[in-house]
């Protein structure tokens, strides 16, 4: 058994007992109760599903298996630049251990022996027309390469449900080993006319990411892929896409179809296409206002005037924070260290300072401040992708590492088939009028 499987498999192991145990002396206590405004409110808030790499916080943000991430980008071990590689944070999520210079080494190393991606995905992609949605190609690249899961082909010769989380495992690292490749091509199909770039094996998984994009050559630009694969990866089990993930893993869908699916829900305006929104946004503000330098009133009126004709300020709100994302602080914190005096990023910082005031005048919007999405694509832009519409595709690779992570510990624990309770309006009504009666008599 390899290193990280081994451990993967001890912890989960004590985690698996733990919950035995805990749900013997506990099973019947009540964690939560659901209101009628949350069942027609998008379940916000309601606790209803184990997750166990990361845990998000109102006012905190994420933490990572306990870690926040200020604290991952100083204890994660880093590449050539001073931000900490995604080989590190995915075998946190396994392990719960920060691992060692070597441990982030010997991942690296794997997934670079399992990045070829089949022939077959170049094939089918190559049959889109190149302007189709880069987040469609992705998820048709992804569910061509369904035909090489361990688990599908382990599962269909009877495997024992003891080595469902094994299974997993070899299909979780084989995906994120050849994302980087898929994302790549795709980028470099859509918009630089097919000249793709190949993989250069001296690189780490990050790095290598951002050679084969190829908008920018610099240690800078392979620097902010790492800090980006690293602070998109989870963000607790409720948000779209995880859930998604969770759900489809549940029916035994394998790792590709249920990733598959996550990046359907990845692909909405309201969750991970955001980013692609903000940078739109920005460049039609810009191009109305005929400045690349505006004043912060006249972002204050095109942030109202955005309002006006019912859409939302894109990057702005979220459904569990309640302060500014850490990961939006993450990205101006590199913005700085990196000294970068570009005109997008001060757009974004102004507005930063216009948008939370005018948000809270509404009195409706329960969080006013950016979320991760409103700085990723100033910074992409710095270093020349312009391409908006590419931006959730490097938003879905580095959300592999949390979900499938995540996929890894739900085979380990034999989570069974979720299924939630639906009700209709005849329960609805019938339950109403027998609440009335109680309070009657
Ligand atoms: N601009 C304008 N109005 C907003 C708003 C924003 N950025 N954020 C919330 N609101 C509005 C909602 O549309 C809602 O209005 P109605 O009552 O008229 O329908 C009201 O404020 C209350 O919403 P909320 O409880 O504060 O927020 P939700 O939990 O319902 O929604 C989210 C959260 C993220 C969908 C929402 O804030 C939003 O649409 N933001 C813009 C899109 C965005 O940035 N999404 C990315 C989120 C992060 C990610 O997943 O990647």
């Amino acid at each position: 058994m390899d290193p990280l499987k081994q451990k993967f498999f001890e912890k989960s192991t004590s985690v698996k007992n733990e919950i035995k145990e805990l749900l013997k002396e506990h099973g019947d206590l009540k964690v939560d109760e659901v209101n009628l405004g949350q069942v027609f409110g998008g379940a916000r808030d309601v606790i209803m599903m184990f997750w166990e790499p990361s845990l998000l916080d109102a006012n905190e943000g994420i933490r990572f298996m306990g870690y926040s991430i200020p604290e991952l980008r100083e204890k994660l071990p880093q590449g050539k630049g001073n931000e900490p590689l995604p080989e590190g944070l995915f075998w946190l999520l396994l392990t719960g251990e920060i691992p060692t210079e070597e441990n982030v080494q010997w991942l690296s190393e794997q997934w670079k022996h399992r990045s070829k991606v089949p022939e077959q995905t170049f094939k089918v992609l190559e049959q889109l027309p190149a302007d189709t949605h880069p987040m469609t190609q992705f998820i048709i690249g992804i569910t061509s390469m369904q035909s090489s899961s361990h688990f599908a082909s382990r599962y269909a010769k009877g495997m024992n449900k003891l080595e469902y989380w094994d299974a997993v495992y070899e299909d979780a690292m084989d995906l994120i080993a050849r994302l980087p490749r898929v994302a790549a091509y795709i980028y470099r199909r859509s918009f630089h006319n097919g000249k793709h770039i190949q993989p250069d094996i001296s690189l780490d998984w990050g790095a290598n990411l951002a050679h084969m994009l190829g908008t920018s050559s610099s240690e800078e630009f392979k620097n902010l892929m790492c800090l980006y694969m690293t602070i998109h990866a989870d963000h607790e089990g409720g948000n779209a896409s995880a859930h998604t993930m969770h759900l489809i893993g549940s029916t035994l869908a394998d790792p590709y179809l249920s990733f598959a699916g996550a990046m359907s829900s990845l692909a909405g305006p309201l969750h991970g296409l955001a980013n692609q929104e903000v940078i739109k946004w920005i460049f039609d503000m810009l191009e109305t206002l005929e400045t690349r330098k505006p004043t912060k009133e006249q972002i204050a009126d095109y942030v109202r005037s955005t309002l006006a004709s019912g859409k939302v300020i894109p990057g702005y709100g979220h459904a569990v924070l309640r302060q500014p994302d850490p990961r939006f602080i993450a990205q101006q914190r590199f913005a700085e260290r990196n000294k970068l005096d570009d005109d997008i990023v001060n757009v974004v910082w102004k507005i930063y300072e216009v948008v939370p005031p005018i948000l809270q005048g509404l009195g409706k919007v329960k969080n006013p401040w950016p979320n991760v999405d409103a700085h990723s694509g100033s910074l992409l832009v710095h270093y020349g992708m312009t391409e908006y519409s590419f931006y959730t595709v490097l938003f879905g690779v580095s959300r592999a590492l949390g979900v499938l992570a995540a996929q890894c510990w739900s085979r380990a624990l034999g989570m069974p088939l979720e299924r939630p309770k639906s009700v209709n309006m005849h329960w609805l009504k019938e339950f109403l009028a027998e609440k009335k009666e109680v309070v009657l008599n």
